[in-house]
């Protein structure tokens, strides 16, 4: 149950009791709507005309919710029956962008809590971009090429009038990479007759962006460095827990491993791997082939190298310098917390989308140790996305330098960002304070300029 009595700001405390009593259901929404709510009290205080225009309700209010069936055949030629949908939240930066995600857990108020984050992930990148999510509560899992070929042909024969490059651009997120995006994109194309940037995440090939799939991971990475740099640390020699096993843990992997770092655990829905020696060279080109085989486990890792595999388990008690949930929401709880902190961690960095739970994350604030939120930590990947846009709108490839530089240049503009306005509200060294009041200012002040609409 959401405690409005956290939040100081009367204004802010109504609007999120009001949500509340109206949306109880949406537990992961009404979260990160309190989340954000906290943090920013003081701007609220400061600024009491946000309140007369509304600017809350406005907020926290998708601007449009589209939501339809997927129907499609399996390989036994049996009829199935998905939901899917696209959350379009927040326009007053640029057109709706965001992932799409396909996964069980997915349900209308999944997808408002992720859209709600991305309108303030988008607003740090400071590119051109408004907020949006979408997917399906369909599990990719041993599912076969064709059947999932089907699955996004039916899925975008609903959402192509949705989207387009000024109006509504997805990319992938849990569930969707490279191989779905192509399947969308083709049906795109073939119902619009219009070859354009309304996806992003496609292959190099045929629009994409050098860097892409990399960007995610390689911008944690980038901002966990400022992190370090800001305590007079780097990378160097740390031992790195990571979670998950998809495209931002391999992205994680494969740029704390080059900058020096040791990444010393993977996990999967089946439990964690441990490899004290790291996890670097052929083993990080093993992790796409363990996605690629469609299993959903890290077993397959810990059989191949002979490391320990512990199932059903979380990788949060193994003694380390670093830890990063790149997995799903709410997947590091407050045991898990303390399990950390007991064992000497001192940087939490949010890989996933809110990945650490709102006990667990009061328990590491208490204990002052750096934390970086994931709408500004694992902002890279949308940037990048924003990079792709601009490249397809120009019809230029960029080079992988020239997508790399900018790409860390936003991730350093990002952290310093949130660490001045962590300062300017006597919080500092609060990057989760800081990403909040940063990007709501930001999108609040594009919403005035732009009326009330
Ligand atoms: O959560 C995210 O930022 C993403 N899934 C990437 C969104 C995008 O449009 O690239």
């Amino acid at each position: 149950m959401i405690n409005a009595t956290a939040i100081s700001n009367r204004y802010a405390a109504s609007v999120l009791a009001s949500l509340e009593a109206r949306i109880p259901w949406e537990t992961e929404f009404l979260q990160s709507v309190k989340e954000v709510f906290e943090s920013i009290c003081p701007v609220l205080d400061q600024t009491p005309q946000y309140e007369g225009l509304r600017i809350l309700e406005r907020l926290v209010e998708p601007e449009r919710v589209v939501s339809f069936r997927v129907l499609w055949t399996d390989d036994r030629n049996k009829i199935q029956v998905n939901r899917g949908y696209r959350v379009q939240f927040n326009s007053a930066l640029g057109p709706y962008k965001g992932g799409t995600r396909f996964h069980a857990s997915v349900n209308e108020g999944s997808l408002k809590f992720l859209a709600f984050e991305q309108t303030f992930k988008n607003a740090l990148t400071g590119l051109p971009m408004g907020s949006g999510k979408g997917g399906a509560d369909f599990a990719p899992a041993a599912k076969s090429d064709d059947e999932i070929m089907r699955f996004c042909q039916s899925y975008m024969t609903e959402l192509a009038q949705y989207i387009g490059p000024e109006t509504d651009i997805p990319a992938g997120d849990v569930g969707v990479g490279g191989r779905e995006i192509g399947f969308l994109f083709g049906q795109y194309k073939r119902l619009t007759h219009r070859f354009n940037g309304s996806l992003t995440g496609k292959n190099l090939s045929w629009g994409g962006s050098r860097l892409r799939p990399e960007a995610t991971g390689y911008g944690v990475t980038y901002f966990l460095e400022h992190m370090l740099a800001a305590r007079g640390e780097d990378l160097e020699g740390k031992r790195v827990c990571v979670s998950g096993f998809g495209n931002v843990a391999w992205g994680v992997v494969k740029k704390v491993t080059e900058r020096g770092g040791r990444v010393i655990t993977l996990s999967g829905p089946d439990g964690y791997v441990h490899d004290p020696d790291g996890i670097c060279g052929d083993k990080i080109a093993f992790m796409l082939r363990m996605r690629r085989g469609g299993l959903d486990a890290v077993k397959p890792y810990a059989d191949e190298f002979g490391v320990s595999f512990h199932a059903n388990q979380r990788p949060w008690r193994v003694p380390c310098d670093v830890a990063i949930p790149c997995a799903i929401q709410n997947e590091l709880d407050e045991s898990d917390a303390h399990h950390l902190l007991e064992n000497g961690c001192r940087y939490v960095v949010e890989g996933a989308n809110m990945p650490v739970t709102d006990r667990a994350f009061d328990a590491l604030r208490t204990a002052k140790i750096a934390f970086a939120p994931g709408k500004a930590a694992n902002a890279g990947g949308v940037a990048v996305s924003g990079l792709e846009m601009t490249q397809n709108r120009t019809g230029l490839a960029w080079t992988a330098e020239r997508v790399d530089e900018t790409l860390r240049r936003i991730m350093r503009e990002i952290h310093d960002a949130c660490a001045n306005a962590a300062d300017r509200y006597s919080t500092a060294g609060d990057y989760a304070t800081g990403a909040n009041v940063a990007g709501f200012v930001r999108v609040a002040e594009a919403m005035i300029d732009q009326g009330a609409v």
